[in-house]
């Protein structure tokens, strides 16, 4: 049968790459960072800001959707598109990692994972076969499988049965889907910072290739050190398929996000933007800047001086910091949208720049200039 996401490679520069995926919901043009809504939310974003800032795809948590309002009240609102107002791509995630992060509050077995809910303490149990269920009904363009996201320093004697249980958890995902003609599923390899272990985690996944829309690089970005995160994915991207995407889960530090394009990477995805923008982090062309430093009270510059969104085009730095000194909400609201134009705009001039053949200067310029480090 025909996979409802498909994905067209148009030009590659390295090994990175620029594409095109297609969902049930429209395209998407790729490298792409993806915004985080977990709670059906893009934190403090409207429809029209998201599509402000060109937002292609955002996530949405299995996990949450379930605990509340309850993926069966999605449901009989239409589906997460129709719940939300979102009409583009949505992508959602299976929920192993969020219960994984719960920490002493889960017990895996082979079924699947025991939980207890960080709401109300009330018990719950994600299988594959749930996690899937819970996807169909929230009716995302992208499903991910279920899979186990160990420690980024996890020992091998633990990765190597965990691994093998994400594989069978994949082949139980893929049963269970319901609606094979318009929500496509990604595989999740997993493999800590091993090369073999990653490789062998890849290749059982491939065994189920025909049924995968895509293939998702898990386990990285999750208290390994940043080389050990480089090495896999020089490692790992080579051998996967070209005619799917990859897709890096959780990852949205600006410099990590143009190291894993340049390997081949092509959707991210990461809570960081949203969430240091709530606390007054923004990303500018020179690093990250703490809008609640003294230095700014008197600062008449836009957050970044090389920003053309509306928050930059419009606002001072000591407006906004201000309105952080004084808790106005509207400062959240400014600089989470000043965070996630800049890391959409990275991406689609990471983009522009693979298809005219100059990512590497692209590249270099932005990480001497990001790591110059003065604001
Ligand atoms: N698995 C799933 N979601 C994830 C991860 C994973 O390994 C990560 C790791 N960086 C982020 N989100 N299912
Ligand atoms: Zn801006």
């Amino acid at each position: 049968m025909e996979l409802p996401v498909k994905y067209t490679l148009e030009k590659k520069d390295g090994n990175a790459r620029a594409g095109v995926i297609e969902t049930p919901h429209g395209k998407i043009e790729t490298p792409v960072f993806m915004p985080v809504g977990t709670q059906a939310t893009v934190k403090t974003m409207t429809r029209e800001e998201l599509e402000t800032i060109e937002t292609e795809i955002i996530l949405g948590n299995t996990y949450h959707l379930y605990l509340r309002p309850g993926d069966k009240l999605i449901d009989d609102f239409g589906g997460l598109h129709k719940f939300m107002n979102w009409d583009k791509p949505i992508l959602t995630d299976s929920g192993g990692f969020q219960v994984f992060s719960l920490g002493d509050l889960r017990k895996i077995t082979e079924e699947g994972v025991h939980f207890r809910s960080h709401i109300d303490g009330s018990k719950h149990f994600l299988s594959p076969e749930k996690s899937i269920d819970i996807q169909n009904n929230l009716g995302s363009d992208i499903m991910m499988a279920l899979d186990e996201c160990p420690p980024g320093l996890s020992a091998r004697e633990y990765l190597i049965p965990s691994i093998e249980r994400t594989t069978r958890w994949a082949q139980r995902c893929i049963e269970a889907n319901r609606n094979k003609d318009r929500q496509g599923l990604f595989g999740i390899f997993q493999g800590g910072i091993y090369e073999d272990l990653r490789e062998k985690s890849f290749e059982e996944l491939y065994k189920m290739d025909e049924y995968f829309s895509g293939y998702a690089i898990g386990g990285l970005a999750v208290g390994e050190p940043r080389e050990d995160m480089y090495r896999i994915l020089e490692y790992m991207t080579p051998k996967l398929p070209e005619n799917k995407p990859r897709y890096l889960m959780g990852v949205g530090e600006p410099v990590d996000m143009l190291e894993a394009v340049e390997d081949g990477v092509d959707m991210m995805d990461c809570v960081q933007p949203t969430r240091i923008g709530r606390h007054g982090t923004v990303f500018t062309k020179y690093g990250r800047l703490v809008i609640k430093n003294a230095k700014y009270f008197r600062d008449p510059r836009p957050l970044d001086d090389g920003c053309d969104c509306y928050v930059c085009r419009n606002y001072t730095r000591a407006y906004i910091r201000h309105l952080f000194k004084a808790e106005e909400m509207l400062g959240q609201r400014l600089t989470t949208y000043h965070n996630l134009y800049f890391l959409i705009k990275l991406m689609k001039g990471a983009r522009t720049a693979i298809l005219e053949n100059r990512f590497q200067e692209y590249k270099n310029n932005f990480i001497s200039d990001y790591s110059a480090g003065s604001t």
